[in-house]
Order: structure tokens, then sequence, then C-alpha cells
């Protein structure tokens, strides 16, 4: 059975429901869609942070690690810092409780700095169990530790040096 229409029927366009109904799907579209892009433009940040955070660590535990296992010319076993100023620096535990601060680099997290603070710890550990730590000075082994705080956590780097 056909329908039959007049033509003013046929042509009539949508109705004033249909069209609030239409933006309401298209306006839910565009929010769900912008709420996406904010979390993945977000995502980002801090994911940068972390692998700036974990970059700046890795160059200080570097220059760390370069340097003497004990003071070139203090006694056998002295730990902690002879130097005057970090320029001088020139064993591992010189560096035990230095903090310093580098440009982040790049954009912060919202609320976050926009520089990244590094933090050394160092201490000798025990030759039978390299997680124990020791009293400064009285094993062959130290652990360097740099950690540096992000948004997300922090970024911790470690490094175990011997005494050859
Ligand atoms: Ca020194
Ligand atoms: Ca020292």
């Amino acid at each position: 059975m056909r329908s039959c229409r007049t033509p003013s029927e046929a042509y009539r366009g949508f109705t004033l429901v249909e069209l609030v109904i239409s933006l309401v799907i298209v306006a839910v579209a565009g929010v769900t869609l912008v709420t996406v892009m904010a979390k993945e433009t977000t995502g980002t940040v801090p994911v940068e942070e972390r692998a700036r955070a974990v970059e700046a660590a890795r160059s200080l535990i570097e220059e760390v690690l370069v340097c003497a296992f004990e003071d070139p010319e203090g006694p056998p076993g002295s730990f902690g810092s002879e130097e005057a100023d970090r320029t001088a620096f020139d064993d591992l535990d010189d560096f035990d409780g230095w903090v310093d601060r580098v440009p982040l680099g790049g954009p912060a997290p919202a609320g976050a700095s926009a520089w990244l603070e590094r933090r050394v710890e160092v201490c000798n550990v025990s030759p039978d169990d390299l997680e124990i730590e020791a009293p400064p000075g009285s094993s062959d082994f130290k652990r360097v530790k740099v950690t540096v705080p992000t948004s997300s956590g922090p970024v911790l780097l470690l490094a175990l040096r011997g005494n050859r």
C-alpha cells in the first residue's frame, strides 16, 4: 500500500524536536572530543617532564661516577666533602647531600615547577649485601642515588661503584 503525501508534507524539513535532538547529539560528541583531546594534551606534559627528569638525573649521576672513589689527597676511608665548592668536587662522596636545580626545559604540568631539583645521596654499602648501608668509609663499595621529584612521582637512579 502506498501512502499518499501531499507535496507540502514531503518537503516539510525538520521539526523543532528533531532539530533540538540533532543539536544535543552534536554537542555531546563535541564535548566528548574536547575532553579526550584535553586528556591527551595534559597527559603528554608529565611524560615530557619525566623524560627530562630522567635525562637530568642521568647526566648528574654520570658526572658523579667519573670521580675518584675517595678523596685523592685524603686519608683512606675518608668520607664527605673536603672541597669548598661544587666545582672542586673530585670524589664520589663529595656529592653526598648535594642538591641543585636545573631548568625543566619544556612545558611544566599545571601547578608544577619549571625547575627540576636533583638530590644526590652517597653511602658505603656492605660487600656482603650491596643493599645494606655500611658506615661511612668502611667498605670498598659505594652506592650513588640521584633523585629528581616530578609531578608524577620521583625519578630515581642508582649506581654502585667499587674501589679499584
Ligand atoms: Ca674530595
Ligand atoms: Ca670526599
